[in-house]
């Protein structure tokens, strides 16, 4: 199914068309932070931890770097095998080529794979803080910021952008030196905002597994407040509407250029790079005249 929803197309709409009545129900939780943050490993933890729990869990990398592996030739990748032969356990990475847009609307699908077939948690992992972040942000109902500690200043902007998006913050590596100090900027900067839901910050060490069952008590707490506020309703609802809104304007587009014929488009092109008439103009009146 994934793949086939990862290939798009006609094969896609099929699965989820059927998939469709089924989603809704999963927590959807992205973990993001810088290169080598601890990412992987957080998720290697918190999976065991849920799986104790009884829950199942999906895992989607949204970069090949952060890849999961199953075997022992690839030195310091996070391995899997741990988890190996679970059916409850499903570890999926996916490539990064192509445009942020092409990306985070993959791996909307695939979450909604994930979400469809009954996994009760779906973990999204994605480095650093650029436009996809913001993007898969959207996607999730509870993202988890993975910080380290020795943070300089150099690294306010991506910590102001990643702070943005926080629902939990996480010092990972806190065997190493300047945890607490790191930990106490973060509770200090998540001071200063007025959200209703406050950031719980907190320490992790997840090559050993500590502070991971912290981590799942929070996200389980971000979950109720999401539910009990009802922005798990209206992030749903406005999911929809884009989403909705997305595939409509490209139904529209496409049938509307198949019905004006490659021609005619070439020649409204033609009328506005010769300088004859602007775009808006242009449309306008297309628009009008109902074509
Ligand atoms: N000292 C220490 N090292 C850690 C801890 N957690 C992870 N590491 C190490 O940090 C390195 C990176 O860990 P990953 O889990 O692969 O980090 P990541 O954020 O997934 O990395 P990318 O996906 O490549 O961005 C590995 O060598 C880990 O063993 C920790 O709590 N303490
Ligand atoms: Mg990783």
């Amino acid at each position: 199914l994934i793949s086939q929803v990862e290939a798009g197309g006609e094969a896609a709409r099929d699965v989820l068309r059927a998939l469709h009545p089924h989603t809704g129900q999963a927590h959807v939780v992205g973990i993001t932070g810088a290169p080598g943050a601890g990412k992987s490993t957080l998720i290697l933890g918190l999976t065991r931890h849920l799986r104790e729990m009884d829950r199942t869990v999906a895992v989607v990398a949204v970069d090949p770097s952060s890849a999961f592996t199953g075997g022992a030739l690839l030195g310091d990748r996070v391995r899997m095998t741990a988890l190996a032969g679970d059916p409850g356990v499903y570890v999926r990475s996916m490539a990064t080529r192509g445009q942020v847009g092409g990306v985070s609307r993959a791996t909307a699908d695939v979450v909604r794979v994930f979400d469809g077939v009954g996994y009760d948690v779906v973990l999204v992992e994605t480095v650093g803080a650029g436009q996809l972040e913001t993007a898969v942000a959207r996607l999730v109902h509870t993202t988890v910021v993975v910080e380290t500690p020795g943070m300089g200043d150099d690294v306010q902007a991506l910590k102001a952008g990643l702070l943005e998006i926080a629902d939990i913050l996480v010092v990972n590596k806190s065997d190493r030196p300047g945890a607490r100090q790191t930990a106490r900027m973060l509770a200090a900067e998540v001071e200063g905002t007025t959200r209703e839901w406050r950031v719980p910050v907190l320490p992790v060490t997840a090559v050993e597994a500590t502070g991971i069952d912290a981590v799942c008590t929070c996200l389980g707490q971000h979950r109720a407040y999401l539910e009990r506020s009802g922005l798990w309703v209206e992030r749903e609802r406005g999911r929809a509407k884009a989403e909705f809104l997305d595939a409509l304007s490209q139904a529209l587009l496409s049938r509307f250029l198949t019905r004006a014929g490659c021609a005619q488009v070439a020649g409204w092109v033609e009328r506005i790079a010769s300088r004859e008439v602007d775009v808006h103009t242009l449309v306008e009146s297309l628009c009008e005249r109902g074509v």
